[in-house]
């Protein structure tokens, strides 16, 4: 059986990242686990872009761009829904991470989701580089291993 994987190793990959400012707070920290992750991976840091943008709402809209530029290997598309924070948590959310698929399938490039969706701002903290670990990070290393898993398909 021929086994197609990718490895873990960021060398020479260029990855724009997508960041809300809504919840700084947290997603600061989703920020610095990526960046963190990419590095320890083999990646440089000047292989990155971060942009910024208002909400999760408008992440899907950004990566998009960003995937279809050419200029980047991947997108990481990092942001914080906090269900007690936000009564249209529901749409907020769904349309964030359906959006997030739609720029992936549609631009051909990896597109990864590193958005918080939870009940409470502990929950959020947590998740951001506390006990239960930083989806930052998650989302880089498996944006990383797709990068390295599409150029072998
Ligand atoms: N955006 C978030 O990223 N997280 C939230 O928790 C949130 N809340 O609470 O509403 C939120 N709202 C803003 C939204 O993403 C858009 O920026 C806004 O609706 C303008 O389009």
């Amino acid at each position: 059986m021929k086994i197609i994987e990718g490895n873990l190793t960021a060398a020479g990959q260029k990855i724009g990242i997508v960041a809300s400012r809504f919840n700084d707070f947290i997603v600061g920290r989703l920020i610095e686990g990526a960046q963190d992750c990419f590095v320890r991976h083999g990646g440089e840091s000047d292989n990155l872009t971060l942009v910024y943008v208002p909400g999760a709402f408008e992440i899907p809209l950004t990566a998009q761009k960003m995937a279809e530029s050419g200029k980047y290997d991947a997108v990481v598309c990092l942001g914080a829904v906090i269900r007690g924070a936000t009564p249209h948590f529901d749409m907020v959310a769904n349309e964030s991470a359906k959006g997030i698929a739609t720029a992936s399938l549609k631009s051909g490039v990896p597109v990864t989701n590193g958005i918080l969706t939870t009940d409470s701002i502990e929950q959020a903290i947590e998740r951001a580089g506390t006990k239960a670990g930083n989806k930052g990070a998650d989302a880089m290393i498996s944006a990383i291993e797709m990068v390295n898993v599409v150029k072998d398909l």
